[in-house]
């Protein structure tokens, strides 16, 4: 007997804090509606949660019942029953009378030789709170924000930006090796910083400088760093914006891309044998997604149960390399579920819904131990990076349209000034005040001198073993041989 089997698409069905606006919207759990076409006994079953055991029963006048439940150990098998019935709107044809006992659950059985579809016919909704003139759209479900969090994410975006324009600039002028900004970034940045606490462990990519500076990192410490100088706590091995702290709990950006990202389950994994009330967080962009490591650090979470959140800054460019290039998948958030992880995707250019959706996330990844995919949409507005001409390979007006129509900051700023929270007299100080701080930093750290070449060999070995005594006495005697091909402010 065949019976028709439906969804309700609700991508709202999560439980979230209490202090969301929209508690009894979201406290509304996964409903699937199941209707037998022959008998006509329909009913209603609730995954509380997203992912609590669940169990429907199908009863009718027929003798044949049809039970859904799944091995207590195995959770993929609850899962296989989620997505399944997830796969799209169309109607599929059930044989109730059959069922597959597989290892990881049971599954339904179908006389339909069915192919899921390649991606799904619709693309994914982003969630957004303001507009892009500012203003909240009708209906919108965010967490409030005070007037206080409000100016202080602001400030902190705008901080980001005058800082980028100077330290960029003096690459141009030549007294920087490198530098990259977050231009068009800043709102994923600020909001998802401000939606954290300090005992979560951030694993950054390279563009979240946003999220080290809301932690307190000091902007003198961000210009040491990118002078490379002896007050860098990489002691200069690193690429310029390279920066860690071991105090804020931001690890030290790695160059290969996508390191981070299993690194960011293992430690969540961490924190829960450690039974913490914090979680990982790992930021990426959407190049990122095609390593290797970003599909084995998403399945790891999720079997593992680790509490991370994987943020993906989907900003339409891997360097020279557009998204259509990258995936054929709707974006990023849509992979999460093959890999069993709740995921969303939010408008990253709006502060208000980021920070609503990565305290949600946050929330979720602590209290359910699990992890939990946010693709937050943007563009990367300046070039990759100083090595980097973006106009070769993308039209001057979609930047422009970005860099203005689009910008994250001005559109906040037009909300908190119709909140009566700022003004333009508020505005040109403290980008005054910003700018003279940033000069100042960045001339003091350019005068401090390097760290001594000893410095390239130590910190890894307790005891500096014999390979690389050799290397240093290398580079000693070469420096010895040749010290006008060595630069002058390196002590030795
Ligand atoms: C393993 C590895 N391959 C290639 C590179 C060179 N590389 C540096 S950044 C980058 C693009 C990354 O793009 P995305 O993840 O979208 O981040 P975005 O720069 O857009 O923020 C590439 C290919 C690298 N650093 N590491
Ligand atoms: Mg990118």
């Amino acid at each position: 007997m065949a019976i028709l089997i439906s969804r309700s698409r609700n991508f709202n069905h999560f439980l979230l804090s209490t202090r969301f606006r929209f508690l009894s919207r979201l406290n509304q759990t996964s409903s699937k509606t199941f209707s037998h076409h022959a008998k006509t006994s329909s009913f209603t079953t609730a995954a509380g949660g997203g992912f609590t055991k669940p169990t429907a029963t199908f009863s009718g006048e027929s003798a044949a019942v049809f039970r859904v439940e799944r091995f207590q150990s195995n959770k993929t098998g609850e899962q296989l029953n989620t997505l399944y019935y997830e796969e799209d709107n169309h109607h599929q044809i059930i044989d109730e009378n059959q069922v597959m006992d597989f290892p990881g659950g049971q599954l339904p059985i179908t006389p339909q030789m069915k192919f899921i579809a390649e991606s799904s016919e619709k693309r994914l909704p982003c969630y957004r709170v303001l507009d892009d003139d500012g203003y909240p759209i009708p209906g919108s479900i965010f967490e409030e924000v005070s007037k206080e969090l409000a100016v202080k994410m602001y400030s902190s975006m705008v901080t980001l930006q005058v800082m980028d324009t100077i330290f960029y600039e003096a690459q141009r002028q030549g007294r920087l090796s490198f530098y990259l900004t977050t231009a068009g970034e800043e709102g994923i940045n600020i909001a998802s910083a401000a939606a954290l606490s300090v005992d979560d462990f951030v694993l950054p990519q390279y563009r979240e400088v946003g999220v080290i500076l809301w932690r307190g990192f000091p902007l003198k410490d961000i210009a040491n760093q990118l002078f490379g100088n002896k007050f860098d706590y990489g002691k200069g091995r690193q690429m310029p914006c390279h920066h860690g702290s071991n105090e804020l709990n931001y690890l030290t950006i790695s160059s290969p891309i996508a390191t981070q990202i299993p690194q960011a389950a293992g430690v969540a994994y961490s924190l829960k044998m450690d039974k913490k009330e914090a979680c990982a967080i790992t930021y990426l962009g959407d190049g990122s997604t095609s390593e290797g490591d970003f599909h084995a650090a998403l399945n790891f979470a999720a079997v593992l149960d680790a509490p991370v959140v994987f943020i993906c800054r989907n900003n339409g460019w891997a360097i020279s390399t557009p998204v259509n290039e990258q995936f054929r998948s709707d974006g990023v958030a849509s992979k999460g579920q093959a890999y069993g992880i709740r995921s969303i995707r939010v408008d990253g250019n709006d502060v208000l819904a980021t920070h609503s959706a990565i305290r949600a996330a946050r929330e979720m990844a602590i209290k359910e131990q699990k992890p939990i995919l946010v693709e937050a949409m943007t563009y990367r507005v300046a070039h990759h990076s100083t090595s980097d001409d973006s106009t070769k390979y993308r039209p001057v007006e979609e930047i422009e349209h970005w860099k203005t129509a689009k910008s994250p900051i001005s559109r906040f700023r037009k909300w908190i000034q119709r909140n009566g929270w700022w003004n333009d007299e508020n505005e040109s100080e403290l980008r005054g005040d910003t700018r003279k701080q940033v000069l100042q930093v960045m001339q003091a750290a350019e005068k401090v001198e390097k760290p001594p070449l000893t410095d390239l060999f130590t910190d890894v070995y307790d005891k500096v073993p014999l390979n690389l005594q050799e290397q240093h006495k290398f580079i000693r005697d070469a420096v010895k041989k040749s010290p006008r091909e060595y630069p002058s402010d390196v002590p030795i």
